[in-house]
């Protein structure tokens, strides 16, 4: 090759460039292995060609600026980017795209992405937000406390409103359809979205504000559709699975003006991106652009505390990428949910903060005494750890917490 993608120890204006940060596992010398990755993915060549000018190379070429130890940041020209202003595919064939293949690396794991104002306006970011849910929730500080519907699969609409209802009246502020509930013959979309409603707005006619979110998960061309209609049916929220679906689409139930009310954001398949520590993309760029595309909530992993494989930090810098002033979109509220159950509040609060949405499925659906007392020991554990009050002592005074630190202990 003429000319070097190395640039090392150069300070690119982050105003001109997207810039990312990879972790290399490589059998060649760094610099060789991050000269291909930036190659690939931005001229997208290995070998000198003849329609590669020197000024092409220049303007458009990956530069990378940082070798430390295996983790190697490649900064690319804003220009690379299409001039369609928001759009997630192409963004991600540059940043995540060919290199996760190429022969000179054995391994490599997207570990953070930040964006130039010119891009980050093609988007708009969450309609609703943190606030957005909170206002709608009339609850300014307490952390959101919610339950997905168990079993995930098999239950009736009557059976789904009935389990809302009563999670409602044991003080859950959030429930929502799991990822895999979309429209099947067991529980129609239609007929479950009524009768949800239903039981929600008996819920606010008793005193109590609630929001269930209806997965619309579906082909792209029909989410909008799919979400227009069961927003017509009487949902408050609507859900999408964001990598099964696309980030597209959930830009589009942002965006779409028809859509109005919050989206919140599963985050199903992530472990095949995010598990291995050395491959594939972290839970941060996609944090990031979820935000961009206007999820209001998301799921962010439980702080290496629940069922599901994480940890602390990387989990909590997945709350700070919802909460960054710096990018200029409305806040996006953290869903911290997997194997959570009462004796494991505190541990989440105290790792999270109160600005969160816990959530529980077998941990309020398993309660000896049913969905309503579940929803009870989960709404006293987090008030408990919201008032600073450990959970044993408050238990003393509340019968379903005590019930259920009984049967699940602390750990
Ligand atoms: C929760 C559940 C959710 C996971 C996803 O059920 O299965 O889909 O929370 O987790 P339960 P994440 O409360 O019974 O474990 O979004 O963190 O990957």
């Amino acid at each position: 090759m003429d000319y070097s993608y190395l640039h090392l120890g150069e300070r690119v204006d982050p105003e001109k460039y997207v810039v990312c940060k990879y972790r290399v596992t490589t059998k060649l010398p760094m610099e060789k292995a991050a000269e291909s990755l930036a190659a690939e993915q931005s001229t997208g060549t290995w070998t000198n060609i003849s329609t590669l000018e020197k000024g092409i190379f220049e303007k458009y070429g990956g530069r990378v600026t940082d070798i430390d130890g295996n983790v190697v940041t490649v900064a690319f020209p804003e220009d690379d980017f299409c001039v369609e202003v928001g759009a997630v595919p192409q963004i991600l064939s540059i940043i995540a795209g060919n290199l996760f293949g190429l022969h000179a690396i054995d391994k490599i794991r997207l570990e953070d992405v930040f964006f130039p104002r010119s891009i980050r306006e093609g988007f708009k970011g969450p309609k609703f937000g943190a606030s957005g849910l909170r206002k709608i929730l009339d609850r300014p500080e307490r952390p959101l406390v919610g339950t997905i519907v168990k079993p995930k699969i098999g239950l009736s609409p009557k059976d789904t409103a009935k389990y809302v209802y009563e999670s409602g009246k044991g003080g859950l502020t959030n429930s929502k359809d799991d990822e895999t509930l979309v429209d099947q013959k067991f529980c129609p979309l239609q007929d479950r979205t009524v009768k949800i409603a239903e039981a929600l707005d008996r819920l606010e006619s008793e005193g109590h504000k609630m929001v269930h979110a209806i997965n619309v998960s579906t082909s792209g061309h029909k989410i909008i559709e799919v979400a227009e209609k069961a927003q017509a049916w009487g949902a408050k929220q609507i859900m999408v699975d964001v990598l099964t679906c696309g980030f597209a689409a959930v830009q589009a139930l942002a965006e779409d003006r028809s859509i109005k009310v919050p989206v919140h954001v599963h985050r199903t398949m992530h472990g095949a991106m995010t598990r291995d520590p050395l491959h594939g993309i972290s839970m941060l760029p996609i944090a990031k652009i979820c935000r961009m595309c206007g999820g209001d909530a998301l799921h962010v992993g439980t702080l290496g505390i629940g069922k599901m494989e994480g940890d602390r930090q990387s989990d909590r810098n997945n709350i700070d990428a919802c909460f960054d002033r710096s990018v200029g979109y409305k806040e996006v509220m953290p869903v911290c949910s997997g194997g959570v159950y009462p004796g494991l509040i505190d541990k989440i609060v105290k790792a999270a903060g109160f600005d969160v949405q816990i959530q529980a499925g077998g941990g309020v659906a398993g309660h000896p005494g049913g969905v309503r007392k579940g929803a009870m020991g989960m709404s006293q554990a987090v008030d408990a750890a919201f008032l600073g009050i450990p959970a044993e002592e408050y238990a003393k005074t509340h019968d379903e917490l005590k019930i259920a630190l009984e049967l699940w202990g602390s750990k």
